[in-house]
């Protein structure tokens, strides 16, 4: 037991330590990029990493039967409650991020993590060049089950053999999937009117961190997860980590949140007033609260990510 105990310790101080904590603080933040904006070599290099993740085996801490590429979507899932539609939204998937790519970089990855800018193709984003690197939308020819759950499998691009294990809290390996849909046509326009440049500016606008909390997760955040995951997609349910476009995703969510608090930072950077729970029971998020990472890391506390340059966090965008 108090072996057990110990061994469970180190594993999750190894863990936080592929994070990189600099004691000196941070001298040269790295500068997260567009990914399209990344060399071939780069773009292969991360899609290559992010392959690799599922040839490992789970975290010591979660001990799980399938891989450290799922571990992502199992801990997403089973934290979904607390870490949506509340004030951690913003500081737990800021960290999610940063973990994902400290394992992509033990997996070969030697660039800065990348954001997908979906400004850029919102007028059409069925046709943006994204699907033409990350593989497209679901095929409607291979369509598998699990349960009453439909998959559109995804056969193109460098993740077509993927197979993640979850779907929300049941064990249930399938295709990567995706099912491109604007809640009325598939591909339609895939909301794409929630995430153009007016809509970003609007958000930026917002003066309280809960205004600009709820508009960024509700409208831009969610709609690009309902439009590419539709209703036989990984995006949609909470095991949305099991689409590798998550990260990619939720790299552009902490980019306009970077973005916002530099608009002024002496305020933004310490901010975080907002509902702590969803459904709302009136108690209010504070920097000291823990945010919990299931041993996928050490759990920090809120105030350890508030500026993305600090002893923890080191870059900008
Ligand atoms: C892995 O564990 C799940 C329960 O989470 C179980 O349903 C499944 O059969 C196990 N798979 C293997 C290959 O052992
Ligand atoms: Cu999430």
């Amino acid at each position: 037991m108090q072996l057990l105990r110990l061994l469970s310790l180190s594993s999750v101080a190894s863990a936080a330590a592929l994070v990189q904590p600099r004691a000196g603080g941070c001298a040269t933040p790295e500068k997260r990029v567009e990914f399209r904006s990344l060399d071939a070599a780069a773009q292969k290099q991360y899609t290559d990493a992010v392959m690799c993740l599922a040839t490992k085996p789970s975290g010591i801490n979660l001990g799980l039967n399938t891989t450290l590429y799922d571990d992502f979507s199992y801990v997403h899932t089973h934290l979904n409650q607390i870490i949506h539609f509340c004030g951690q939204f913003l500081p737990w998937h800021r960290y999610f991020v940063q973990l994902y790519h400290a394992q992509l970089r033990e997996c070969g990855y030697t660039g800065p993590m990348a954001y997908w800018d979906w400004t850029l193709d919102a007028a059409d984003p069925a046709k943006s060049s994204i699907w033409t690197l990350l593989g497209g939308n679901g095929n409607p020819d291979k369509v598998e089950k699990t349960g009453a759950q439909e998959w559109m499998c995804v056969t193109d691009g460098p993740f077509r053999e993927l197979r993640p294990a979850y779907r929300e809290k049941e064990y249930a390996p399938h295709c990567l999937a995706r099912d491109f849909f604007d809640g009325k046509e598939r591909p339609g326009t895939m909301r794409g009117s929630a995430y153009n440049a007016q809509e970003v500016e609007f958000i930026n606008g917002q003066k309280t961190y809960a205004d600009f909390r709820l508009y960024l997760e509700s409208i831009p955040h969610g709609s690009i997860h309902s439009a590419v995951g539709g209703q036989k997609g990984d995006m949609k349910p909470s095991t949305s980590p099991n689409d590798p476009l998550f990260f990619l995703h939720h790299t552009q969510i902490d980019r306009l949140w970077y973005l916002w608090q530099q608009g002024d930072a002496e305020a933004r950077n310490k901010d975080i007033t907002d509902d702590k729970t969803y459904p709302v029971d009136g108690t209010k998020s504070a920097v000291e609260d823990v945010l919990q990472f299931m041993g996928l890391a050490a759990d920090i506390k809120i105030a350890d990510v508030m500026t993305t340059q600090n002893d923890l966090l080191c870059y900008t965008y």
